[in-house]
């Protein structure tokens, strides 16, 4: 089963917006199996956002991300890294369409509610970066007689 690492942005947690994105993911039909909440340092925001390095916004990026607390969550799934990167538009939330997470939820580039990992590889990367083995739990999904 596929893995992917979700986080919501510090502004995302400023306005309220954990629940509406945990609740778009749970009724996809995905299952959470890691979640905390993290104020990570900017040398850890570097590492996350390696990639980025030659960019402009790389600097400004990993201090705004650093700035205030981030949810950071596994979720598990068919396709889920894919899926995921549908669920949550285009990365200007101007150009996402609505449905999306970021079409219906923000407008700016620098200040678009949450990361998902852009490829399997870097899903893998990003969990083994903000999560131990022991905090992702393993259940299996339940075909139980109080769930209708
Ligand atoms: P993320 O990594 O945060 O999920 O976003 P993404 O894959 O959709 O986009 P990426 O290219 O990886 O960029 C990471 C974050 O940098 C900010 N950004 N600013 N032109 C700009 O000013 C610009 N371009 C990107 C966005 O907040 C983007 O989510």
């Amino acid at each position: 089963m596929e893995r992917t690492f979700i986080a919501v942005k510090p502004d995302g947690i400023q306005r309220g917006l954990c629940g509406e994105i945990i609740k778009r993911f749970e009724q996809r039909g995905f299952r959470l199996v890691a979640c905390k909440m993290i104020q990570a340092s900017e040398e850890h925001m570097k590492t996350h956002y390696a990639d980025l390095k030659e960019t402009p916004f790389y600097g400004g990026l990993c201090k705004y991300m650093a700035s205030g607390p981030i949810l950071a969550m596994v979720w598990e799934g068919r396709s889920i890294v894919k899926l995921a990167r549908m669920m949550l538009g285009e990365t200007n939330p101007a150009e996402s369409k609505p449905g999306s997470i970021r079409g219906d939820l923000c407008i700016d580039i620098g200040r678009n509610v949450i990361h998902g990992s852009d490829t399997v590889e870097n899903a893998k990367r990003e969990i083994d970066l903000w999560f131990k083995a022991d905090e992702m739990l393993d259940y299996a999904p339940c075909a139980q007689a109080w769930l209708y």
